[in-house]
């Protein structure tokens, strides 16, 4: 059956990978699933035809027949236990691998999404600059958490899983500002999930988009 994804007309990374498609795109990747985009308008993003799709107004989602879904982590859930390649075979493994995942956008991503959000949305507000500290000094409370389960380990619990296609994807956000230079683990662990062919192939495909 086809799938079929949403993605920005123009993401406002200019195509740095950013935008969450990519990490939909590497899942479809990772299990060799061919997809179907569909470029979506900010404008039309908010339009009752999108709406009924994601409630949030929000990109990305994915169709499948009669299927819709919205959230990259459930969607990333679904492709990796409808096909092979993103969650172990153990019982245990597979929750565990689980438990990264709602570990990456409930736990790592909302101080990391905080620090955008401190620096760009609030970059005019008089409390900026005395609470872009505490915002960074939550974000290094997890990354020291990170890092000392990660340790000397390849990836978060034995073999790559969707648990560290979610975790590599929430830390791409940190790679331009310095921060993971303090944790070289993590920061060998965000280029091996880089490196892996299946995310070239995902942030080439977004790239094509956002230079055409
Ligand atoms: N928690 C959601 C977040 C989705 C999200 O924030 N999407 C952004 C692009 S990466 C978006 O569509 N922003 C436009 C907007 O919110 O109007 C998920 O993981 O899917």
């Amino acid at each position: 059956m086809t799938v079929t994804i949403t993605a920005f007309e123009r993401s406002p990374d200019g195509g740095r990978g950013l935008a969450r498609d990519t990490r939909v795109r590497w899942a479809l990747e990772e299990v060799g699933q061919p997809y179907d985009v569909r470029l979506v308008s900010f404008g039309a993003l908010k339009e009752p035809a999108h709406l009924a799709l994601n409630p949030f107004g929000q990109i990305p989602t994915y169709q499948e027949g009669s299927l819709a879904l919205f959230e990259t982590g459930a969607i990333v859930l679904h492709v990796a236990e409808r096909h092979a390649g993103l969650l172990p075979a153990d019982a245990d493994a597979r929750a565990r691998a689980i438990a990264w995942m709602f570990a990456a956008v409930n736990t790592v991503e909302p101080p990391i999404l905080e620090l955008g959000t401190a620096k760009i949305l609030e970059a005019d507000k008089p409390w900026r600059d005395a609470r872009l500290p505490l915002v960074e000094d939550r974000i290094r409370d997890r990354l020291k958490q990170l890092s000392t389960r990660l340790d000397d380990a390849d990836w978060l619990d034995h073999a790559f899983s969707a648990g560290d296609l979610m975790m590599v994807s929430v830390l791409l956000r940190l790679k331009s500002s310095g921060i993971l230079d303090d944790y070289p683990n993590l920061a060998a662990y965000l280029d091996r999930g880089e490196a892996r062919p299946a995310y070239q192939r995902a942030f080439a495909a977004q790239l094509a988009v956002n230079t055409r």
